[in-house]
């Protein structure tokens, strides 16, 4: 084979495996596909944690705040955000104009409802007022369980046989009796009956984030 024919053979293998791999034979595939929304901060993360009964503690980090001028947060009781209302007004501020990441943090308390997940969102303000909604980053998006329905009286997230044994070993236990515990009086009539065994056991096998089960 000649010098020629070789060069040709090789640059003819090199088409094939283009081919191959579904790459055009131009750099264009060396681009990026999408450029990131040039004024959305970046941030490391964004984090729920339930303090139950209290609060739901909200934490996030940036990375760097040089076009943010603002945070809020959104709350909903699904995972579609097109549902979560702001839960943060006024709005939080950041430090605009700076290079350097900063730490929040900010304790939601209002209006939580043992027995609900609640899903977070975060949204920053731009200098020039859009609010970026970071949607396409599930780590950006905390689910939170807050604590359990009061007819889970053992509260592991299900309403099942355990829940009724708990109750049924309380049976008759009358407010003032050392085994009378409001924790397990589910009508809250200051007596631990068959009232409430029936309330629990009609929410059977109801777990956590169905609506049964609240
Ligand atoms: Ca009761």
């Amino acid at each position: 084979m000649t010098l020629l024919k070789k060069q040709a053979a090789r640059g003819l293998l090199a088409l094939l495996l283009l081919a191959v791999l579904g790459l055009p034979a131009s750099g264009a595939w060396a681009r990026p596909a999408m450029q990131p929304a040039p004024d959305s901060v970046d941030l490391e993360y964004f984090i729920g944690t339930a303090h139950y009964p209290t609060y739901i503690l909200l934490e996030w980090q940036s990375v760097s705040e040089a076009t943010t001028a603002n945070f809020r947060l959104k709350r909903g009781v699904t995972p579609n955000p097109a549902q979560a209302v702001v839960i943060t007004t006024p709005v939080i501020p950041a430090h605009p104009g700076s290079t350097m990441g900063y730490y929040y943090a900010y304790q939601d308390s209002a209006g939580l409802v043992p027995g609900t997940i609640y899903y977070y969102w975060i949204e920053d303000q731009d200098m020039g007022g859009f609010w970026n909604p970071h949607l396409d980053d599930p780590n950006l998006n905390p689910v939170v369980p807050w604590g359990c329905s009061v007819y889970d009286v053992v509260c592991d997230f299900i309403i099942n046989s355990q829940d009724i044994t708990a109750l049924a070993s309380r049976w008759n236990c009358a407010l003032g009796n050392p085994c009378y515990d409001p924790h397990f009086d589910v009508n809250a009539d200051a007596v631990i009956d068959v009232r409430d065994i029936m309330l629990s056991a009609s929410r059977w096998n109801c777990t956590q984030g169905q609506p049964c089960y609240l």
